[in-house]
């Protein structure tokens, strides 16, 4: 047997007559009489095997034939070209050991959502699913090279927390020991208390959100790529935001096109993914929705529908500011030169499928701070931590926050989000 390589390590030197050894999984298997016609899989592709009476010991032709799918497989065998084999090529096997025997697979062809959601752990094992992981692992590393090469300090901010930095409605409470804590829903006020000593800081952490509504865009947990600079206003917030973004697109596109291609989504249709992107106002925006016949006012949010409306003809992401204050958070700073709203950015992906990110500039003026916490009734002595970092050398700083999983449904042209995370969780969903 010679050393086991990866199918598209064989496939890519492949020369007919060559022996090899690839060890994974059955994917497909078929026989007819003497001969077994099995697709294997491994992390890397896929090839055809045949197993054929006389070409091997007739122990493993018999191990060939009962191998059910999903079985683990060591094959060894000679390549040879072969056009109606799914990838050009097929191994004629000279041994077929089979390391761990698959009982009847409980998914097959058809199947409804909920079965693919109770089998989770197995579905994760599918093409699809295993191409999504791919364009994902690409996505996040393309931010971390980013992200380093633009003097960015990657940070450990904590989970558990007594601050709801995003309101209390989709707060996951815990007992801590005697007292009440919470699931983080973000890091940003850590990260803001970070940026003193570092500058430029970011953390990619699971933030929880105890979201009721069933969407297509809302998990309970998802991971948060979030980012905190000192002295830099809204504007320099956003150039942040497309250079990031551009380069977690590209590398997705260097990396992953067979994936991406696999998964209906044309690696062209992302190439525009390049600075600057549009930026509309929250006020120009309302206008538009109102044109086409939106029941929208000043003060509206813009939900699904109405970020679907704006961006379904676009190509690239588009930046919508200055949101009014009342819909917003606490902590975004206001702008002077509309007090109605405040100094912020949602960053919408194109095509229909919306935000992607929030961000803003923070206020730094303790006063408003404190003024904007006693209207929204929000007691002040969990955030007097906070309340210090106005206190004691305050400087002009912004952040956002990025859906990873939002970044990878719209990359992967996905219906839903859910299968842009191997384990997802939703109001109706903690297993497996
Ligand atoms: O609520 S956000 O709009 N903003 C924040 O949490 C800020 N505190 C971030 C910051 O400035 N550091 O959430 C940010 C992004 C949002 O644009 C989505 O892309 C994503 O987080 N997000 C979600 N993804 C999946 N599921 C849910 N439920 C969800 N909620 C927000």
């Amino acid at each position: 047997m010679s050393a086991p390589k990866s199918i598209k390590h064989v496939l890519a030197s492949a020369r007919t007559g060559e022996e090899a050894t690839i060890r994974g999984w059955i994917y497909r298997t078929r026989s007819s009489g003497a001969i077994v016609f099995a697709v294997v899989r491994d992390s890397s592709g896929i090839i055809q095997v045949t197993a054929k009476k006389g070409n091997l010991p007739d122990a493993d032709l018999g191990a060939a034939k009962s191998a059910a799918i999903e079985s683990s497989v060591i094959v060894t065998g000679k390549i040879f070209e072969d056009k109606r084999a799914p990838s050009g090529y097929e191994m004629r096997a000279s041994s077929f050991q089979v390391i761990g025997a698959a009982s009847p697979f409980p998914i097959t062809e058809y199947q409804s959502e909920e079965l693919l959601l109770d089998n989770r752990h197995l579905w994760i094992r599918s093409r699809e699913q295993t191409a999504v992981m791919k364009v994902k692992a690409s996505i996040m590393d393309g931010a971390r090279q980013w992200l380093k090469q633009n003097d960015f300090v990657e940070v450990t901010p904590p989970i558990l927390t007594q601050n709801a930095c995003e309101g209390g409605v989709t707060l996951f409470k815990l007992k801590y020991f005697d007292r009440e804590a919470f699931l983080s829903q973000s890091a940003q006020m850590y990260l803001e208390a970070l940026i003193f000593s570092l500058d430029r800081v970011y953390s990619l952490t699971p933030s929880f959100r105890a979201e009721k509504s069933r969407t297509t865009r809302h998990l309970t947990e998802y991971w948060h790529l979030e980012l905190e600079e000192a002295w830099v206003d809204n504007s320099g917030n956003m150039e942040i935001q497309e250079g990031l973004v551009s380069a977690m697109v590209e590398n997705a596109l260097r990396e992953r096109r067979e994936e991406l291609t696999l998964l209906g989504r044309d690696p062209d249709d992302l190439k525009e993914v390049r600075p600057p992107f549009t930026r509309r106002s929250y006020s120009d925006v309302i206008g538009e929705l109102k044109a086409k016949g939106h029941d929208v006012e000043f003060g509206c949010d813009l939900g699904a529908v109405e970020e679907r409306a704006v961006t379904a003809d676009e190509k690239v992401p588009m930046f919508v500011t200055n949101f009014p204050k009342e819909i917003k958070a606490f902590y975004m700073k206001e702008d002077e030169v509309d007090p109605r709203t405040v100094k912020c950015a949602d960053l919408l992906a194109p095509e229909g499928y919306g935000e992607i990110i929030g961000g803003s500039e923070r206020e730094t003026d303790v006063n408003k701070l404190i003024e904007r916490l006693n209207n929204l009734n929000i007691p002040i002595e969990a955030y007097e931590w906070y309340l210090d970092l106005r206190r004691f050398g305050s400087v002009p700083h912004s952040g956002f926050g990025l859906g990873i999983e939002r970044v990878v449904r719209w990359v992967c042209k996905l219906e839903h989000i859910r299968d842009a995370i191997p384990f997802p969780r939703t109001v109706a969903r903690v297993y497996p």
